[in-house]
């Protein structure tokens, strides 16, 4: 084998071998957000396990804010927003509307609960 093949199939190895080592997939969840609910209103995540949200909106724009995680994303009408992420804090985390989307809007929060 010359060098040039060799260093081929090296570079192979190395990278079938990276892919085998890719942690487990992102487990999808789908939320909801509606006036002034949103959809799961507990939302369990396993702490080290990435997770990517598939936020949507039923109605107006709203936002999916979980201020003690640092998450903050506008959620608009028509459009999925995916937030990924891996929780690696456990605790509950309160989930609000960041967009302010009518009188309760104050009341649109969910749960995180990361186990
Ligand atoms: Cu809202």
């Amino acid at each position: 084998m010359n060098k040039i093949s060799f260093t081929v199939l090296l570079s192979f190895l190395l990278v079938a071998a990276g892919c085998q080592h890719k942690s487990t997939p992102a487990e999808h969840i789908n939320v909801v957000m509606k006036k002034y609910t949103i959809t799961p209103s507990e939302i369990r995540l396993k702490s080290g396990q990435p997770v990517e949200l598939d936020v949507t909106t039923a109605d107006v724009q709203h936002g999916f804010d979980v201020p003690a995680l640092g998450i903050k994303e506008p959620v608009q009408p028509g459009k999925t927003t995916t937030i990924s992420f891996t929780p690696s804090q456990k605790g509950e985390f309160e989930v609000q509307c960041g967009i302010i989307c009518g009188p309760h809007h104050d009341d649109m929060t969910a749960k995180l609960v990361v186990e």
